[in-house]
């Protein structure tokens, strides 16, 4: 029997079969001997083969993947998690205040899908929420930015439907993963979008405007517009494991446009002479922030490739 894993947490997971049924089922002991440097070698949206045995469905075999998101294990540097496979579209939920997205982890997300070559996009979220003037400015120059570098960005808000229409459109007969930072909303996006599902939310901890963690498993759903939706926990961050610091820059699309104008084909874009990248940097055509995120990451793939 063939079916796709839905849902992710501890040592079972659940499988939904090709007749529609959703199952518990257990890896095949082999797989977690073999894990190689995944933390588990197994993720939301594979593709398995089960087997009925003793009255107990195991997994005996991933079929291969048509793409995945990975990412280091923040508990464990030398480990990788995989976070979904065999997705259409990855999408980040952001918001500038409850909580507050940081650039370095748009940019981060944003780095993550170019590399695994997922397409993606930003929904800016809660905007019925009522803003601190200079949080708004934040959210529309947030916006601006991440348009101009050719990303699908939306404003929305799970509380009174506004761009769910919009949104829709783009989820439509789609896989797509839903992330960001806890408490920025992605279940009560769930909800507004599958009605009657149900999932559970919590309101941020008053004291520091952050999530409480409350989605702890990934799981995947139908959309009744067609199309499937995967909620996730929130991630705090999304380290790329293994890209090679002089390619890193063919992960910013902005970057990627100039860099045959740099003087050195292996030019790092730090201290190089005629290097085109620093040179649009000052002229304003690349934003700060991106090369400042640029810097940052590269300084942790130096860290960890030495
Ligand atoms: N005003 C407003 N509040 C929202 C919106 N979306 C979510 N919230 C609130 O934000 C809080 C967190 O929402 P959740 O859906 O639990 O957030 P989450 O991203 O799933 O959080 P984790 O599961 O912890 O990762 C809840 O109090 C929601 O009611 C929105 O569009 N507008
Ligand atoms: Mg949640
Ligand atoms: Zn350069």
């Amino acid at each position: 029997m063939e079916g796709v894993v839905v849902r992710t947490s501890g040592e079972h997971l659940h499988v939904r079969t090709a007749i529609g049924q959703t199952v518990l089922a257990t890896l095949r002991g082999r797989f977690r001997l073999d894990e190689g440097p995944y933390t588990a070698p197994i993720g939301i949206g594979d593709k398995v083969r089960l087997r009925e045995e003793e009255g107990r469905m195991v997994i005996e075999e991933i079929f291969p993947r048509k793409n995945w998101l990975v990412r280091v294990d923040p508990n464990n540097p030398y480990k990788r998690q995989i976070l979904c496979c065999n997705i259409d579209q990855a999408f980040l939920l952001v918001t500038v205040e409850m909580p507050f997205t940081p650039l370095r982890y748009i940019d981060g997300f944003l780095v993550l899908c170019e590399l695994y070559g997922i397409p993606s996009g930003l929904l800016f979220t809660k905007s019925d929420v009522q803003l601190k003037p200079r949080s708004a400015q934040k959210r529309l120059h947030f916006m601006t930015l991440y348009r101009g570098l050719g990303y699908p960005v939306l404003s929305i808000s799970a509380l009174t439907g506004e761009g769910i229409g919009d949104l829709e459109e783009l989820l439509r007969g789609k896989r797509t993963f839903l992330t960001g930072l806890s408490g920025v909303g992605k279940s009560s996006l769930v909800n507004r979008l599958i009605p009657g599902i149900d999932l559970l939310t919590q309101p941020l901890v008053r004291t520091t405007n952050r999530g409480r963690h409350t989605t702890t498993f990934s799981a995947l759903y139908h959309l009744p517009i067609g199309g499937e939706i995967i909620d996730s926990p929130g991630f705090g961050e999304f380290r790329p494991g293994d890209i090679e610091p002089h390619e890193l820059s063919h992960y910013f699309p902005e970057m990627r446009e100039c860099l045959i104008n740099c003087r050195f084909s292996n030019c790092l874009h730090v201290d190089e002479p005629d290097c085109a990248v620093k040179e649009a940097v000052h002229r304003g055509a690349i934003a700060a922030s991106r090369y400042h995120t640029y810097l940052a990451l590269l300084q942790e793939l130096t860290k960890i490739s030495r």
